[in-house]
């Protein structure tokens, strides 16, 4: 019921539920303006000076402005209590648990994003901040870790596979920034000194979202959705996502790969 929002494609499962709310609170927006307008413009025509010269001193004796406002406080509080917060809370409360999901970590830092995936292993190496190095080993991951052998770090490039919960853990080297993508329904800020977990399943893969499209080199795009610096312009990243076979076998070639090219090995 939301195509007329000209919201971005849709493409994550809980996505439906927040276009819904966006939608509602436009619904209700809309009715306010007409309202409060049309109100304001009565006014300027039954409150003229030509009308009234001299000032009532008494005022309005009516109480449809009172009830009016409270009928616009139970409408916002319907809309708080009972929509946003239920899915607020679905969000970041109810996360599934690490097992039946994938779980990566995505460092936000002056202009880019830096993903960490642990491998088929699924353990996550050992990060040292002493071994960072900005061309090299941006995350200062420990290759002589044996929990660290297998795993796989890209910059600006997310891969993910379709119909399974991703958990996004979201953390920043430097300043604030915001991992959004649009498609997802999903913008969640990274802070310095934060590990903030935010999930979601995205249930059409880049190719199908191609052919929907008719648009043969659509990407979904990672977003800096926070001023960061003078680079904040160009703080984009891209997400492919992909049936479980074909990430299964990107993670396959990318953990030999890197593993093979590791210099500690
Ligand atoms: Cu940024």
């Amino acid at each position: 019921m939301t195509y007329w929002l000209g919201l971005p494609a849709l493409a994550a499962t809980h996505g439906a539920q927040i276009d819904s709310l966006i939608g509602w609170t436009h619904v209700f927006m809309l009715v306010l303006f007409v309202g409060w307008g049309g109100f304001f413009a009565y006014a300027l025509v039954r409150f003229r000076r030509s009308r009234n010269p001299v000032a009532n001193y008494t005022g309005v004796k009516s109480h449809a402005s009172n009830y009016s406002e409270i009928a616009v406080a139970v409408v916002e509080a319907i809309l708080l209590f009972g929509f946003s917060i239920p899915i607020w809370a679905a969000r970041v409360d109810h996360i599934p648990p690490e097992s039946d999901a994938l779980v990566v970590q995505v460092t936000g830092e002056q202009f880019a994003w830096n993903v960490h995936y642990a491998g088929p292993d699924r353990v996550f190496g050992r990060t040292d901040i002493k071994l960072i190095d900005l061309q090299s080993n941006p995350l200062g991951l420990d290759r002589s870790d044996p929990a660290a052998k297998d795993d796989i770090t890209t910059v600006n490039q997310l891969y993910l596979p379709v119909n399974k919960p991703i958990i996004v853990k979201l953390r920043s080297k430097d300043v604030i920034h915001s991992f959004n993508v649009p498609e997802f329904r999903v913008k969640q800020d990274a802070v310095p000194g934060f590990t903030i977990p935010i999930w979601f399943i995205p249930d059409i893969t880049t190719a199908d979202m191609r052919t929907r499209t008719g648009n043969p080199e659509f990407q979904y795009e990672i977003a800096c959705a926070q001023l960061c610096g003078l680079g904040h312009y160009r703080m984009r990243g891209f997400v492919t996502v992909q049936s479980a076979e074909e990430f299964q076998k990107w993670m396959e070639e990318q953990s030999q790969a890197q593993a093979e090219s590791d210099p500690f090995r």
